[in-house]
């Protein structure tokens, strides 16, 4: 496999507006980040991620763009974009952009002259349909609304949303959209950015014919559709090839035979991807699903492909929470996940806060909540008469808000965030669990993180080796191997609450392994086949 800096890349995911506040507004801003950067780079970090910040009435927190150009208020300007960018490359580190181009806000000018009439020359850069029986064109569902389709009374037809009502999808179909993105495109990277991950890269084309969907609450037919390649191949070729930039594409709904279309270095259309067989389907901890969904991964893009590792982002809820114990095994089972996704085959992205342990969030009523996603489902739920606490229950775990309190700084006011009223409630465990108690406590887990992300820029056998899982049948214990160049190491993990002793394979046991690292106290890390709660060790074998 050739190498790349992007393989070898720990990335630190950036969600600006829940990042740090610089100037009181109560939302975190480009300047708050440059704040930060000695911070993020202290941990190691190579590229950093920052979440939309372009124009935008945020009815979906920045995925609602009315500018590709502008940079929102809210984060600040042109110029603190260029200075962020200048002071992230002159501390050896990169920087990618989101690029949202599935769909724009209703807000932006294009759809505004869109819907202006059906004759206007960007009537065709969104999609617009008849009604079918003077109703919606189809049953379809979007991600956050009961319909895909919402008419425009002034002209009679529908247009399409993937998202919500306030996100009309883009119609990539139009020869003459598809040049002015590239342009877009070019401008940001002309300005010295270093990739993107591109939100819902594989929705950009639809379904010829629009048919309905047996069940419309499976919204894969939102994705995956023919043309998507041409697109992604005409953007490489246009754009992409052009600048040595780094793509991650968000490809919900792929397994790995269509994921490896999205990133087979032989195809030229993008280095690597997020897929969601972890996130989207995995709502709890399940240890054998996960090894299954890692060695085909690993098996279907071996050689060929780039794959990506998360447990969560501003949309999946945090990590210790919904994968670990964010109990009485916090700080274990937070260094015990990030051993994991540190070691598997891809490149790790660390989503801020999850470096302290952070966890998600119980608030107390539908109103503390921001997250459109929850919100749209509690009303909808909620409307069809259904009882209104069950509903909200229902939604507490997997609401996006989860991820999206501010980073916890200090125990200070707003734990340091803002000095004015954040945007959205701080997490009230900020007290104990804050980047100024992490970094007194030569234990904590944001240490456990920088050593882990050290080891990486250390050991190629992290990122290039061979994978085998040696226990693909065990409910609890994760063991596999990472090998390459004739240096293996054995990664143990324990994913339960309780103390497991196994039996490693012949081979694998040897009496002068070498502990790289554990998650407990060194002195007691030597208990050969026995794994305490959450553990996690690492160990070169010879
Ligand atoms: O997310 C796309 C999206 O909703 C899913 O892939 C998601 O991760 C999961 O299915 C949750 O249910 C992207 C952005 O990350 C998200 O914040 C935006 O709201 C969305 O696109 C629309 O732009």
């Amino acid at each position: 496999m050739n190498k790349q800096w992007w393989k070898e890349a720990v990335v630190y995911q950036v969600y600006w507006r829940s990042f740090n506040d610089s100037d009181g507004d109560g939302y975190g801003d480009l300047k708050g980040v440059l704040g930060k950067l000695d911070y993020i780079k202290s941990l190691g970090i190579d590229v950093i991620w920052l979440n939309p910040f372009y124009q935008s009435p945020n009815r979906d927190n920045g995925y609602d763009i009315s500018d590709y150009y502008k940079v929102m208020e809210k984060a600040g300007d042109m110029a603190d974009f260029e200075t962020l960018v200048e002071a992230i490359h002159s501390r050896g580190m990169k920087v990618i952009m989101d690029l949202v181009v599935n769909h724009t806000s209703d807000q932006h000018p294009w759809f505004v002259e869109s819907r202006s009439s059906k004759d206007n020359p960007k009537r065709d850069w969104y999609i617009w349909e008849d009604p079918k029986d003077g109703a919606e064109p189809n049953n379809w569902r979007s991600y956050f609304a009961p319909s895909c389709w919402e008419l425009d009374p002034a002209t009679g037809q529908y247009y399409y949303h993937s998202f919500a009502v306030e996100q009309p999808d883009l119609n990539w179909k139009n020869p003459e959209l598809r040049q002015e993105i590239y342009r877009m495109m070019r401008f940001w990277l002309d300005k010295g950015v270093d990739g993107y991950r591109m939100d819902v890269i594989n929705l950009l084309a639809k379904k010829a014919d629009f048919a309905d969907a047996e069940n419309p609450y499976h919204i894969s037919y939102l994705a995956n559709n023919p043309g998507i390649h041409d697109y992604l191949q005409e953007m490489n070729r246009e754009v992409l090839q052009h600048y040595d930039i780094m793509t991650v594409g968000e490809i919900p709904f792929v397994s790995p035979e269509e994921g490896l279309l999205y990133v087979d270095e032989s195809r030229n259309e993008l280095d690597t991807l997020f897929h969601f067989q972890v996130a989207d389907d995995m709502p709890a901890w399940d240890m054998l699903r996960f090894k299954e969904i890692q060695s085909s991964w690993y098996r279907g893009l071996k050689q060929k492909g780039w794959n990506s590792q998360f447990l969560n982002n501003h949309d999946h809820t945090r990590q210790v929470t919904r994968y670990g114990n964010d109990k009485e095994y916090r700080e274990q089972s937070a260094k015990m996940l990030a051993t994991m996704i540190h070691t598997l085959p891809g490149t790790p992205y660390v989503y801020q806060g999850e470096e302290i342990g952070m966890t998600g969030v119980r608030f107390e009523t539908i109103d503390d909540y921001d997250d459109i996603a929850m919100k749209n489902k509690y009303y909808e739920e909620v409307a069809k008469g259904r009882d209104s606490q069950e509903v909200f229950e229902s939604l507490l775990m997997l609401s996006r808000d989860n991820s999206r309190t501010p980073m916890q700084w200090s125990d200070e006011t707003n734990a340091g965030f803002t000095s004015g009223q954040p945007w959205i409630k701080i997490n009230p465990n900020f007290k104990e669990i804050n980047v100024e108690a992490a970094l007194k406590n030569p234990d904590s887990v944001f240490y456990f993180y920088k050593e882990l992300i050290a080891l990486r820029k250390e050991n190629d056998v992290m990122v290039y080796g061979d994978y085998q899982d040696l226990f693909p049948h065990d409910e609890h214990l994760y063991v596999y191997t990472r090998s390459y160049n004739g240096i293996t190491w054995l990664i143990l993990l324990n994913h339960s609450d309780q103390q497991r002793s196994f039996k490693l394979p012949a081979g694998y046991q040897d009496p002068e392994k070498k502990l790289i690292i554990g998650n407990y106290p060194k002195e007691t890390a030597d208990h050969d086949e026995k794994l305490r709660p959450y553990e996690a060790k690492i160990y070169q074998i010879t």
